[in-house]
């Protein structure tokens, strides 16, 4: 960190040196001027020195790097932009609590990997039972009411379970991301859902995955966005803030 604080450069072998290691692939078979290569774009992306670390074949015609060099690029802490979470974590008991009193019926989430994702250990994660990193899944909440569709399901079926079953929140899992398919299948479902439900009985729209970005809300016309390392508490409790403390559900 420099006097401020608020600019801070990567590190690697001594404080402040910009040391950072990225690793790619070149269409190319593994010989000296592949490695050179992968020197070339390493100067060009910014690292200067650079030095080659690692290069494997891989297959017949291309070749798997890793390079670690110095950037001279600064961060900036004060133009970083993240989600912070703005709602209480709960506590399972709690949230069962606040759902039987205000909303005197079961909370239904019904949860899908989309499109052709057969990902499913993301969205079971925070379903089943079971759980995640020490915490039970919403199936363990009493007065939630879970209903799991597993992978590839289509979003016209999606749609048409989300009504059959009342839904409250429609969470849906998406991790592959060769060719954005996260981002369209994401934004094919919100549209869908949009077309299919009135404004005010549209279920609440969660998606979650590794590799989506939090902030494009708006872009994706979602509700919310959980990335990586996302708790059922955190889900849970984000449901009953945007279910139940934010607007009045009415009861079945
Ligand atoms: C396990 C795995 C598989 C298993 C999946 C088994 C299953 N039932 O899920 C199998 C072997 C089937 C598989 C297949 C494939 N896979 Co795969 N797989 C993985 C792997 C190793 C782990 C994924 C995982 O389980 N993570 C653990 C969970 C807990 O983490 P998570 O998904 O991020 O979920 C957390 C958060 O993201 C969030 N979250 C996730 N979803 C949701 C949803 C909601 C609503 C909320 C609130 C939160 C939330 O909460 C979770 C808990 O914190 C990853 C590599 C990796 N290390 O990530 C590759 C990976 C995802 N697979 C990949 C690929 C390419 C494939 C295949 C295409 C391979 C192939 N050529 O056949 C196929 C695709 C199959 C298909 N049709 O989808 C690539 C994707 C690359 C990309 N850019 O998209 C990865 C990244 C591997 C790689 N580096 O290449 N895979």
């Amino acid at each position: 960190m420099t006097d401020n604080k608020t600019i801070v450069r990567p590190y690697g072998d001594t404080t402040g040196d910009g040391m950072v290691q990225v690793s790619f692939t070149l269409p190319i078979p593994h010989d000296k001027k592949a490695e050179g290569a992968a020197l070339q774009l390493a100067a060009k992306m910014g690292l200067e020195p650079a030095m080659l670390v690692h290069a494997k074949p891989m297959g017949g015609g291309f070749t798997f790097f890793v390079v670690y060099g110095s950037v001279r690029h600064l961060v900036e802490l004060e133009k970083v932009q993240v989600v912070e979470r703005d709602f209480p974590l709960l506590g399972a008991k709690e949230v069962n609590a606040v759902v039987k009193k205000r909303m005197r019926r079961k909370l239904v989430v019904v949860g899908a990997c989309i499109g052709t994702d057969a990902h499913t250990v993301g969205i079971d994660a925070i379903l089943n039972i079971k759980g995640y990193a020490g915490q039970k899944g919403l199936e363990y909440y009493r007065e939630l009411r879970v209903v799991n569709l597993g992978a590839q399901v289509a979003v016209p079926e999606l749609v048409e379970r989300a009504r059959a079953e009342k839904a409250d929140a429609v969470l849906v899992s998406q991790v592959v991301t060769q060719k954005d398919a996260h981002l369209h299948n994401t934004k094919e479902m919100s549209a869908a859902f949009r077309e299919a439900f009135p404004a005010a009985k549209r279920p609440l729209l969660v998606v979650g995955g590794p590799r989506f970005d939090e902030l494009a809300t708006g872009e994706l016309g979602v509700d919310r966005i959980f990335g990586r390392g996302t708790t059922p508490a955190e889900v849970a409790s984000y449901l009953v803030h945007a279910l139940v403390e934010k607007k009045a559900v009415p009861a079945a």
